[in-house]
């Protein structure tokens, strides 16, 4: 069951102002048992999610204030790995075997972040989608070997770090030389990324979150 943030209680709101505060606090154990409790009381899996976000944020603020440091950042990510890992099964999944389109996506070179783009992986697989996943690093030129190995409809392109662009833009650029665009369409996405960079790359669109990654491949593909 889907509830709107303006309609939820004051006993979700309770749990997910707890929630954040569990992953700030570095309390994985305490952060996965809220998670479970906000999925058994219905909440949907993308508002668990902003929730766990917010809190990421809130410690990369504290990480560029040099109020936390690397192993904390190591450990958010295993806490937010773990609650991924419990929203999984509740993300939306599509009807039917047929698989609706080819996206390759990846985190783009120099970045080695990949739980968010491992989400958008996820729930675009669940959608339907063909994805196949190169995972961090990628240069330019796997992302135009692998739209080239196969027909591809999209491809996906995530960074976290603003050195990302890029690197994002390096691999637009390298499918067109291949003249792959406009056909292939380009997404891109990740906590820096907005229609400003979107549109410095040369991409097509962008998404804030897994959900729209999932609503840009819908539209563009006619489904
Ligand atoms: Co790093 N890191 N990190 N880090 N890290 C950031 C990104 C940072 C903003 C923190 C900060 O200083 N405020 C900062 C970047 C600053 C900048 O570039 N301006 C930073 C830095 C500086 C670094 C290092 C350079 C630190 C160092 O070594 N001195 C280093 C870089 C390593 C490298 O990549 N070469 C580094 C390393 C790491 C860890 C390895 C410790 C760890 C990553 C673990 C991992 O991914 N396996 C880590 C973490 C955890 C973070 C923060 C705290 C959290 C990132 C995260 O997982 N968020 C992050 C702070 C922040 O994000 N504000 C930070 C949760 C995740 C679910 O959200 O990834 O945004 P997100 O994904 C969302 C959406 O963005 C969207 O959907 C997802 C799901 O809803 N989305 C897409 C993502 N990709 C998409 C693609 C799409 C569409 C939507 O279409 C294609």
């Amino acid at each position: 069951m889907t509830k709107a943030a303006d309609h939820a209680s004051d006993h979700e709101l309770r749990l997910r102002t707890e929630l954040i505060h569990a992953i700030v606090g570095m309390r994985e154990d305490e952060a996965i048992l809220l998670a479970q409790r906000l999925i058994e009381g219905g909440v949907c899996a993308a508002e668990i999610l902003d929730s766990s976000r917010r809190a990421m944020k809130v410690l990369g603020q504290r990480f560029e204030n040099g109020e936390v440091f690397i192993p904390e950042l190591i450990m958010s990510g295993e806490i937010m790995r773990g609650i991924a890992h419990e929203l999984e099964p509740h993300l939306e999944a599509a009807t039917g075997p047929t698989k609706r389109g080819r996206l390759v996506l990846g985190t783009v070179a120099g970045d080695i972040h990949d739980i968010g783009k491992d989400l958008v992986g996820t729930m675009l697989s669940l959608a339907g989608y063909e994805v196949v996943d190169l995972g961090v690093d990628v240069a330019s030129s796997r992302f135009v070997d692998e739209a080239k190995a196969a027909p591809t409809d999209i491809v996906a392109l995530s960074g976290l770090l603003t050195l990302a662009f890029d690197a994002m833009k390096a691999a637009v650029d390298g499918l067109a030389e291949a003249g792959l665009r406009p056909r292939v369409k380009v997404m891109v996405g990740g906590a820096p990324v907005d229609a400003l960079v979107c549109r410095y790359v040369g991409a097509d669109d962008w998404g804030a979150d897994a959900p729209a990654a999932v609503r840009l491949a819908d539209e563009w593909l006619g489904r």
